[in-house]
């Protein structure tokens, strides 16, 4: 314990020249936050709460919006599972239904509620609040990025109504077959998918460049880079990759626009189609794969790195007791975020590229798993001795650990050609992502909620029904994906619509008819949480400020729960990292963050 903790000199560092950085002491840093002015609070019902530059709204309708669409894409996969689990009795989609439901829900699921929910939801709520900030730097171009987003929504809403439906290309929406007569959706489908693709990126743009541009420029005086909560830390490096991997996925949709509405050719190489040549040539499906696949890894991480940025906060709260390894941490996040630019073909094994280029990509996706690893140590070392408390954000963040671990550890198999090849398209494959980028980060998503659910309304969500909640949820998904990989090894297909037919499927029926029926009621309880969250919003018990006695700056706002401008007359001044829980020598159980050195006297001080 000794080893975190120096004595109390924080106030006395700007003296102590030698160590060679200088850091002026924090009161003497000149204040150049802007005072609150009344002028700038928003006056009307629509400036309030519909056209609102608030982030902390903006980031609540972020939320209700991906969430809304996320339901769409979880009714999608019940169509699914009934067709998977009781293709005699229970078939509502047709071969072309089922591949747009596929698509859709994939695509829904990935884009449109969790990098929407993370970055647009907790990124906009959580970023000005936990680094001492009156709101976002931008706040009008904030609130055009949520409306670009809704827009986005209701194009991709609107894909479902036209002629020929939604596309029905996979969520990849790998050319040429995407756009190929014959493929569902290839009429416009397909197009208002891309337009909707486009639109998202131009929005998060907008939301992204503020989620940077805030953190690095408008956090209060005291609050270093290395003293921001990990859940920041992580929702920016996402953000940053966001903002790197989604021009790839933009110019992609905007170059398969092209093909398939003037007839470009850049992704269409010379094809016929149902017996016509048609007018494509020289063009390339496979830059079309690594374009895609540029964006898709990151994707992955952009979902990921906030999820691990929070869990490592709640963990640290719940279980009352500092991260393990901060600095590790922060590190970890931003190598794991640097590195997964260059593993993406990964993805493209099977795609006939050389073997030696496989190699490269096989080599640098293990070597993630180096960083990613001490993660899940520090988690553990941080619960480990703690004492922890299991409440809800608490129980959440163990699924996630176990969950996450899961995943990952079939990632490691799938990252190598030789056994990716054989498995490749297969239920082991659904298995690996949907534990990896589905489950996991949904347990942060919802531990989250309930942590920070009484910040944003002032009360408490149903403990009872939460518990339930986490248990059918957490049970429920090893009901769902693990007899998945089994049949992955038996060869079942992925994004396939009826195979019982295949005499090497029929160990696989009892398996399909028990998944669907988890899957079934799995689904059910997410309702039973929607139920909670819009209940208790005017029911639930309410909260006393702080109720789960947090450090970091969200939680010490003058009005409970926080108002517009965030911080009253004064921004906080921070002299202290969030993880100060029973701190040697010090009689309080925790410290905030803007508590002077002074007020505690006895309190070891961390190494920041
Ligand atoms: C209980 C919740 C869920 C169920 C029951 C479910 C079910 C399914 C099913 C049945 C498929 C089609 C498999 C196939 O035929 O190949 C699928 C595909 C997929 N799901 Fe989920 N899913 C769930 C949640 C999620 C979440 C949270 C994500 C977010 C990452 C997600 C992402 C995907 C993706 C990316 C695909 C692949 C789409 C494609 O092949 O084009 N799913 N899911
Ligand atoms: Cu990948």
């Amino acid at each position: 314990m000794s080893e975190e903790y120096t004595d109390n000199k924080i106030e006395t560092k700007a003296a102590d020249s030698s160590s060679g950085s200088y850091a002026p002491p924090v009161e003497k840093i000149p204040a150049k936050e802007i005072p609150d002015q009344e002028l700038y609070h928003a006056k009307s019902f629509w400036t309030k709460w519909v056209f609102c530059q608030d982030a902390k709204v903006i980031g609540v309708q972020y939320a209700l919006t991906a969430t809304a669409i996320g339901m769409i894409g979880l009714v999608l996969s019940w169509g699914m599972r009934l067709q998977l689990g009781f293709p005699e009795t229970f078939s509502f989609l047709g071969p072309a239904t089922y591949y747009q439901s596929v698509t859709m829900h994939g695509m829904i699921m990935v884009i449109y509620l969790l990098t929407a929910l993370f970055l647009g939801g907790f990124g906009n709520y959580l970023i000005p609040l936990m680094v001492g900030a009156r709101d976002m730097v931008f706040p009008y171009v904030n609130m055009v990025s949520y409306w670009m987003f809704l827009i986005a929504v209701l194009v991709l809403i609107a894909s479902f109504f036209v002629p020929g439906g939604p596309t029905g290309a996979g969520w990849t929406l790998y050319p040429p077959q995407a756009i190929l007569p014959g493929t569902p959706g290839s009429e416009m489908g397909i197009v208002l998918m891309l337009i909707s693709l486009s639109l998202f990126v131009i929005g998060f743009t907008m939301g992204g460049l503020n989620y940077v541009i805030t953190v690095l420029q408008a956090r209060t005086r005291g609050m270093t880079l290395m003293r921001m909560p990990l859940t920041i830390w992580g929702i920016f490096t996402a953000t940053v990759l966001a903002l790197l991997a989604f021009p790839a996925l933009f110019v992609a949709c905007i170059m398969m626009t092209l093909d398939n509405l003037l007839g470009t050719s850049f992704f269409m190489p010379e094809i016929f189609s149902m017996g016509e040549k048609l007018e494509y040539g020289g063009g390339s499906p496979i830059l079309f794969q690594h374009l895609f696949w540029f964006f898709g890894h990151p994707e992955v991480y952009i979902v990921a790195l906030p999820a691990f940025g929070i869990v490592s906060d709640l963990i640290s709260v719940h279980a009352r007791k500092n991260i393990f390894g901060y600095r590790m941490m922060v590190w970890a996040i931003v190598i794991i975020g640097a590195l997964s630019f260059i593993v993406w073909a990964h993805h493209m094994y099977v795609s006939g590229m050389n073997p030696w280029f496989g190699f490269f990509f096989a080599t640098t996706t293990l070597i993630i798993a180096v960083p990613t690893a001490i993660k899940v140590y520090n988690w553990v070392l941080t619960l480990w001795r703690g004492n922890i408390h299991l409440t809800i954000p608490m129980l959440f963040s163990l699924g996630f650990i176990v969950t996450f671990v899961n995943g990952g550890i079939t990632g490691l198999f799938l990252g190598n050609v030789i056994v990716d090849v054989p498995l490749s398209d297969t239920y082991f494959v659904v298995a690996h992502f949907h534990m990896v980028m589905g489950i996991a980060p949904l347990m942060v998503v919802f531990g989250a909620i309930y942590h920070w659910y009484p910040l944003i309304t002032g009360r408490h969500l149903n403990q009872t029904l939460g518990k339930i909640h986490f248990w059918i949820t957490f049970v429920g998904a090893y009901a769902i994906y693990f007899p998945m990989h089994y049949l992955g090894f038996i060869g079942v297909p992925r994004r396939y619509f009826e195979m019982y037919d295949s005499p090497y499927m029929t160990s696989g029926v009892g398996l399909n008819q028990f998944i669907t029926v988890a899957a079934l009621i799995v689904g059910f309880t997410q309702i039973l949480f929607l139920y909670n969250l819009f209940t208790s919003w005017y029911k639930g018990e309410k909260s006393e400020r702080n109720p789960w006695k947090a450090n970091s700056l969200e939680w010490h706002t003058p009005d409970y729960p926080p108002t517009h401008g965030n911080f009253g007359k004064e921004l906080p001044v921070v002299y202290r990292w969030p993880y100060d829980f029973s701190v040697p020598g010090s009689n309080k159980e925790y410290i905030p963050q803007h508590v002077a050195p002074s007020e505690v006297p006895n309190a070891k001080v961390e190494k920041t």
